[in-house]
């Protein structure tokens, strides 16, 4: 008799378990990570080589030959009418072209995804002709969208202002832009050669999205929500990161200080950011105590009004050592001025 009724227990008790996880596969928040052009889809392959859990990749480009060698869970050569396979040759009008001729299929993969990160290397045609019109057809949607892009060296002229204009679009059109100045990776990287340098951008956004996703996805230390990600992006325009390695004694703090002081945006007024992303991620040793320490270092910088949100996970492979990312949203930045600066001075000259 009592092992009828055991039984039974047991019988209720593994079908509420089903049915929490069953809930748990419902609500989980559906990621995908698109990769548009070139830069785009390298960003794709290095997450992808590296395996992501809890997101799907898709790689975009007008470029035949790039994109086979690209990796990813999936691969859409798009604007074969426009480009025949052989890229934009920097055309932005071209790179929107091409990506409306496959959006059907392309809105359709990213269907019953909650949240999305579009990432291109803003300056050329694809990427940038791309990211402009998928944000435009994501708009609206009840998805967050989240731009990951970077911005020409100094030395591209052209391609910094084509960069430029369509930054200042992308902040109206994506949730959030989370913006790199390749100028400013020298800060991270020091001075590298032209390619290592974009290899360096590509592995720090990599990193980013990677640990944004994995946070979400799986069971982490201090566990990042949806809700919590719509906070502080939803509608922020413009957002600017900070990366810092730490290690041995005070290895949080000195993971934080690093991250703050290596923006990679030139950011008016940290103090005027309306949020604020920590994600700290170390090895198995790391504490939360630490990691709470991470939190009150930031915002000793801020303003006591900005929003904070957390995330932290373990990394086995960063064993004695922390690795602490720091976003500011809703933030202004000196780029958006550069072009008019210049427009100015052109017109204050012209009256000589
Ligand atoms: N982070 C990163 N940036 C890159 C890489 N390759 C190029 N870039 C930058 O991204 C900008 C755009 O280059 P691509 O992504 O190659 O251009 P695209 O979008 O493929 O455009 P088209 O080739 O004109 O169709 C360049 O001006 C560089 O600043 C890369 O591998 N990683
Ligand atoms: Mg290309």
């Amino acid at each position: 008799m009592v092992m009828v009724e055991e039984q039974q227990m047991g019988l209720v008790r593994s079908l509420e378990d089903e049915r929490i996880a069953q809930y748990a596969r419902l609500t989980m928040p559906r990621i995908s990570v698109v990769g548009l052009g070139g830069a785009g889809c390298n960003i794709i392959s290095w997450i992808k080589e590296r395996g992501m859990v809890g997101g799907k990749l898709l790689a975009l480009n007008t470029d035949a030959s790039h994109l086979n060698i690209t990796k990813a869970d999936r691969r859409i050569l798009i604007g074969e009418k426009t480009t025949g396979g052989l890229g934009c040759g920097g055309y932005v009008k071209k790179g929107e072209q091409a990506l409306q001729e496959n959006l059907e299929d392309i809105l359709k993969e990213l269907e019953s995804s909650r949240i999305i990160f579009l990432t291109a290397g803003l300056g050329g045609g694809t990427g940038t002709g791309g990211i402009l019109r998928l944000a435009e057809a994501l708009r609206g949607s009840d998805k967050l969208v989240i731009g990951v892009v970077t911005l020409p060296f100094e030395i591209e002229r052209v391609r910094r202002k084509t960069a430029r204009e369509a930054l200042d679009k992308l902040t109206h059109l994506c949730d959030t832009v989370v913006a790199i100045d390749n100028t400013k990776l020298v800060r991270v990287a020091g001075n590298l050669p032209f390619r290592q340098a974009l290899g360096v951008a590509n592995e720090l956004i990599g990193v980013f999205v990677k640990d944004i996703t994995e946070t979400i996805a799986t069971a982490s230390l201090i566990n990042l929500d949806f809700v919590d990600l719509r906070a502080i992006m939803e509608k922020r325009g413009l957002a600017a990161i900070g990366v810092g390695y730490g290690d041995g004694e005070d290895r949080v703090g000195k993971a934080v200080k690093n991250a703050l002081e290596s923006q990679l945006l030139d950011v008016e007024d940290v103090t005027k950011a309306y949020g604020v992303l920590i994600h700290v991620s170390g090895g198995e040793d790391m504490t939360l105590e630490e990691v709470t320490k991470a939190g009150e270092l930031v915002m000793r910088y801020l303003s006591p009004d900005a929003k904070i949100v957390w995330g932290a996970r373990v990394n086995p492979e960063l064993e004695g050592r922390a690795h602490v990312m720091v976003i500011l949203t809703g933030v202004d930045s000196s780029i958006q001025k550069e072009g008019r600066r210049r427009f100015n001075l052109l017109r204050v000259l012209s009256r000589f």
